[in-house]
């Protein structure tokens, strides 16, 4: 017994296998087990020398199954391992990086400006309210920028911000002044695209509020501002404007930083380029907000974050931020 049982577990080549021949021998109707229930029927005599035998017999084959199983286990793992084993000779992958989206290099450049003049920063929602965008900043309601045809409507009252000239009534209504912020983010308009539209593009808005404010601060910030972006020799120059929350409104234009204002192709031969829309809030804009025009007085410009970044890197297109073609992109 105790010999086949040796050849058996010897050529048992899985743990199933092996379970089967401990079955065989040492189970409950195994032939080891068998022998041992008919020790009842011999003499008194042979019993004890029987017994002896078939403990041997047990214990050897349990010593050969634990035996073979760790044999099993092992083998196991060498091929494991070997199926896992990393080829350290294979050529390496390239770890492609990623870098700043020109668009958030242009931002950071603006924000890190009117940040250094000891601006805040403010957000308001992309989904704004007629309130908001049009109402509060005191547009008349037959104002042509309402229209379908360049606002985006949700409804009735809620629409895709066009500006984001709505943070400000958002921040003068929580704060009370002194209020120096700006707040970038995303606008919409119904624009066809092209070179210089895009129906989703960023705006900048800055806002001051305190009292004794003057069209004099909002130059000097501007000017320090365009120097800053520009370069130190830029020059602004203010064309008056209409906006329905600013009076005075003026569009600002800076010096043409490719000839220094002398006129070239870049510039159009005018000298200068259009840089942003500015002037002081309308006293209907804080009264809205719950200010007196009476002790407060405050100056609001907003940029258009796409159109400076072209500006800067010398983007003659729009689309080209929005299209992901890393060959663009790698560019900056
Ligand atoms: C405004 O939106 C005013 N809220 C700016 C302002 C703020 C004036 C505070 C006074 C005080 P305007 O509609 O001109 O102004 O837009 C400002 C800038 O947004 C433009 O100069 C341009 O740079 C950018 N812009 C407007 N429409 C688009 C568009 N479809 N695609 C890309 N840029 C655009």
């Amino acid at each position: 017994l105790q010999e086949t049982a040796k050849n058996e577990i010897a050529a048992a080549n899985s743990m199933e296998a092996l379970e089967k021949a401990r079955v065989k021998y040492l189970g409950k109707k195994g032939e080891l087990t068998e022998v041992l229930r008919g020790m009842g029927s011999l003499s008194p005599e042979e019993r004890p020398k029987i017994g002896k035998v078939a403990n041997e017999v047990r214990e050897t084959i349990e010593a050969l199954l634990e035996e073979a199983k760790s044999l099993l286990k092992t083998k196991d793992l060498e091929r494991q391992l070997a199926a896992e084993a990393i080829d350290i000779t294979m050529p390496g992958k390239e770890i492609k990086l990623g870098k700043k989206h020109p668009l958030t290099q242009g931002l950071d450049e603006l924000k890190n400006i009117f940040i250094g003049m000891g601006f805040k920063i403010a957000e308001g929602p992309e989904v704004e309210t007629v309130y908001y965008n049009f109402d509060a900043l005191n547009a008349p309601a037959n104002h042509p920028s309402r229209d379908m045809t360049d606002t985006f409507y949700i409804n009735e009252d809620v629409i895709l911000r066009t500006q984001t000239s709505p943070v400000q009534v958002r921040v003068m209504e929580k704060i009370k002044p002194p209020i120096r912020i700006i707040s970038p983010g995303r606008c919409f308009r119904n624009d066809t695209p092209d070179a210089t539209h895009s129906p989703m593009f960023h705006q900048l808005e800055g806002l001051v509020i305190d009292k004794g404010i003057t069209l004099g601060d909002l130059k000097g910030t501007l000017e320090v501002f365009a120097k800053a972006f520009l370069g130190s020799h830029t020059e602004i120059k203010f064309r008056p404007h209409y906006f329905p929350f600013t009076e005075p409104s003026a569009e600002v234009d800076a010096s043409c930083f490719k000839c220094g204002g002398d006129g070239c192709g870049f510039c159009k031969g005018s000298g200068w380029i259009e840089l942003l829309g500015a002037g002081m809030v309308h006293p209907n804009v804080l009264r809205n907000c719950g200010i007196d025009p009476e002790i407060y007085s405050g100056f609001a410009f907003g940029m258009g974050i796409d159109r400076l970044t072209m500006l800067k890197y010398g983007i003659d297109d729009i689309r080209l931020f929005f299209e992901n073609d890393m060959r663009f992109l790698n560019q900056f």
